[in-house]
């Protein structure tokens, strides 16, 4: 569709230097109506961990804290065109992509990366979401396999995920070999609650190394993790857009989401599963 311009669109010379760039991270996700998950939490994590947060909007969902009512898959056209615009005009420091839905927009994005290289990239491959619900079609998963990533700098499946991934259920006592097959598809890989008898781990493996790093968190009991692969996986993104390594980007992204976890916690939030307390940083206290 061509727009029209009906009038001239004169940009105002400018008499301050500009000589600042942001730390920019482009988001490709979807979009949810609670403020919990998606391109909302991403936003709030992105702008909470210091970068400038930028968004094309893959999929619109209908959901309630208690379930997902409805996707709304966005044509293809427009979420690489709305990506495209954003990295052609602006350029992007990082890019985290979360909901991707079809196979069709897995395709998609991984025409972006490919035409432009070297950004690193965090591929959450959302996949099932706080109540259990699915939030991928099943002819996707090969298309994340396969096409996306090898084009990924980090995955950042839940354990849930990562048992969809590899064909079976992720364990402690198989960690070694499942995170080398993840790591096999080409990209580091850091796998979410891993939950053997009550502890809380995360599996973190950088790609072309040996070995596995476990982290182990305590335990926070509370409904209000609607949110967390989303908010964890972009401030590792925001992270990454403002320098830190691989490595560093993880453990600050960890620290990060413990707080917002910790802080959300203690905050009522409808019937069901609650969002993460994403500027828990900042004081939200009520005057
Ligand atoms: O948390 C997974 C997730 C990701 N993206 C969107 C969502 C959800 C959970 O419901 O709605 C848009």
């Amino acid at each position: 569709m061509s727009i029209d311009r009906i009038a001239g669109s004169d940009i105002m010379g400018d008499n301050v230097k500009r000589e600042k760039t942001y730390p920019k991270v482009l988001v490709i996700a979807g979009s949810e109506p609670l403020g919990s998950a998606g391109v909302q939490a991403d936003i709030k994590s992105i702008t909470c961990c210091g970068a400038y947060a930028a968004g094309s909007i893959t999929c619109i969902v209908n959901e309630d804290t208690t379930a997902v009512k409805d996707i709304y898959p966005l044509p293809v056209e427009l979420v690489i065109g709305q990506a495209d615009s954003f990295l052609s005009d602006v350029g992007a420091c990082s890019i985290k992509i979360g909901m991707l839905f079809t196979e069709e927009l897995i395709a998609g994005v991984a025409g972006l990366l490919k035409k432009y290289p070297g950004i690193p990239a965090v591929v959450d491959p959302v996949m099932v979401n706080a109540t259990g619900q699915r939030l991928v079609e099943l002819s996707a998963i090969e298309a994340y396999r396969n096409e996306l990533f090898p084009l990924a700098t980090v995955i950042t499946p839940n354990a849930r995920e990562a048992s969809l991934l590899l064909g079976h259920e992720i364990t402690l006592d198989s960690a070694e070999k499942d995170m080398e097959a993840l790591c096999a598809f080409g990209c580091s890989a850091i796998v979410k609650s891993v939950r053997p008898c009550g502890r809380q781990i995360d599996l973190f493996m950088k790609a072309g190394s040996e070995g596995y790093e476990i982290i182990e968190k305590e335990m926070i009991r509370t409904p209000n993790v609607n949110g967390t692969g989303c908010t964890f996986s972009s401030s590792i993104a925001a992270y990454l857009a403002r320098g830190f390594t691989l490595e560093s980007a993880v453990h600050k992204a960890e620290e990060y989401i413990d707080g917002a976890i910790r802080a959300g916690s203690e905050y009522l939030f409808g019937k069901g599963f609650g969002p993460v307390c994403h500027n828990y940083r900042f004081n939200t206290e009520a005057k």
